[in-house]
């Protein structure tokens, strides 16, 4: 493990937490909220690693209060949480649901009081369930929607909401839950998800312009970002690694950025004028990283133009993620590489890891792997600013341990160990370290 005190960050930079409502919420039927296709996929047989739901989850709903007071503890200036859309506006259209709002705000103005920023993301992965009855994203009206519930939200937290971002990880959502099925809403379409990608990118550029009616605070998107290693050196493994790149690390930046979908993709549905709406200007681009992937050619019969290998000669978190720090530092100045000027400055919105992180005979997590990537990961941001990429802030995914999507309950990237049986919690000896490291700033 790294000993070395980690270098000093530019003046103002961001120290945060990053949780999202459905993982952490619980209160599935409190106050008028209504189904999510996540609470539906989650209580469908077999979709969940460990049969289980996020009915309870951490029971955040209920003891913000106390999640509230351990990062204060902490010292984080900015808490990064998401609004989950079917609370707020349980049919996915008409009037808000007042109970919804009244929950947010309570959140909101808590962290206030402790002097931490609110950064509210409005869509992590959470759609009403009516909506995904007419449709979901694979339907356009889905992203006009989408800006009713922007306002909505806006009208009532826009004064007070530090920094917004419209969507957590388009690509994902898009890919996992409509291209390969392992998330909601479990459709199998690959290459046809393509109109997802399209309706998310629309509703994130009506959502600007809704956030800005009501709202002075800077907006921003939250995208997953994972460089390519290209596996094999023969030209078809090197045209794979570039068809990959193009998919997940460009298909959503390069219209948002005023570059226009990627040569060889363009979505069925696109209409004139909605690269407009796409390219609406960002104040921040958030990047969420966790892994580089290595891609080689696929096999003749494969129905993807590329495969997925695994990147060998790293440690490996307890998701047999490697851990590759490096790739973190390489994806903030590919970025700037890329973009150029058109680059908004970038907050890295997610970054963590899991471990198994059992408690021991007295009830302490001792975490030092995690400690070591977030301390190698930090020290990966510190050399891309020093290399000219403008990076304001850095929030560890996560808070708490939480309910890991299709992974349900076995995976912990919590700062803050959660006993899911009790809802207890018990900060990790990361949570000490991070403390130290941000309070010392
Ligand atoms: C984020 O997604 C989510 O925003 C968050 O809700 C979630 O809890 C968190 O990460 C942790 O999962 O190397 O081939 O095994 C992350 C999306 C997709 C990133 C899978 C890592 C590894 C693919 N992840 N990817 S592979």
């Amino acid at each position: 493990m790294t000993t070395a005190p980690l270098p000093p960050f530019p003046a103002g930079f961001r120290w945060g937490v990053s949780t999202s409502a459905y993982q952490i919420e619980g209160g599935a039927d409190a106050d008028g909220r209504g189904p999510s296709i996540w609470d539906t996929f989650a209580h469908t047989p077999g979709r969940i690693a460990d049969g289980s739901t996020g009915d309870v989850a951490c029971d955040h709903y209920h003891r913000h209060a106390e999640d509230v007071a351990l990062m204060a503890g902490l010292g984080v200036s900015a808490y990064r949480f998401s609004i989950s859309w079917p609370r707020v506006q349980p049919g996915g259209a008409g009037p808000a649901n007042p109970a919804g709002l009244d929950f947010y705000e309570r959140l909101v103005d808590d962290l206030l009081a402790a002097g931490i920023d609110p950064v509210a993301t409005l869509f992590h992965w959470d759609l009403p369930q009516p909506l995904e009855d007419a449709g979901g994203w694979l339907h356009r009206d889905t992203a006009a929607r989408f800006a009713e519930y922007a306002d909505l939200v806006a009208a009532r937290l826009g004064d007070r909401v530090k920094l917004w971002i419209t969507l957590n990880e388009p690509f994902i959502h898009m890919s996992l839950g409509h291209a390969t099925g392992v998330h909601a809403p479990g459709r199998f379409l690959l290459l046809d998800a393509f109109p997802v990608a399209h309706h998310q990118l629309l509703a994130h550029g009506l959502a600007v312009a809704a956030l800005r009616a009501r709202s002075s605070s800077p907006v921003a998107i939250a995208n997953n970002y994972s460089p390519v290693v290209a596996h094999g050196d023969t030209d078809a493994d090197r045209a794979a690694g570039l068809a990959y790149d193009a998919l997940h690390n460009r298909l959503f930046t390069d219209p948002l950025l005023g570059l226009g979908y990627p040569p060889g993709i363009e979505p069925a549905g696109m209409r004139d004028g909605d690269l407009d709406i796409i390219a609406a200007p960002l104040d921040v681009l958030g990047v969420n990283y966790y892994n580089p992937t290595g891609i080689r050619a696929a096999e003749e019969d494969s129905p993807l133009p590329f495969e997925l290998v695994s990147l060998e000669g790293y440690p490996r978190t307890a998701f047999d993620w490697p851990v590759v720090p490096d790739g973190l530092r390489d994806l903030l100045t590919g970025l700037k590489g890329r973009y150029g000027d058109a680059l908004p400055p970038i907050q890295v919105t997610e970054s963590g890891c899991a471990y198994d992180d059992t408690p021991d005979a007295t009830g302490r997590v001792h975490d030092p792997e995690r400690i070591a990537y977030l301390d190698g990961h930090l020290r990966a941001v510190h050399q891309a600013i020093e290399a000219g990429v403008d990076v304001t802030g850095y929030f560890v995914w996560s808070l708490l341990d939480n309910w890991e999507w299709a992974e349900g309950f076995t995976k912990r990237f919590g700062l803050v160990h959660v006993d899911f049986a009790t809802g207890a919690r018990t900060p990790k000896s990361s949570y000490a370290w991070y403390r130290d490291l941000v309070t010392r700033r």
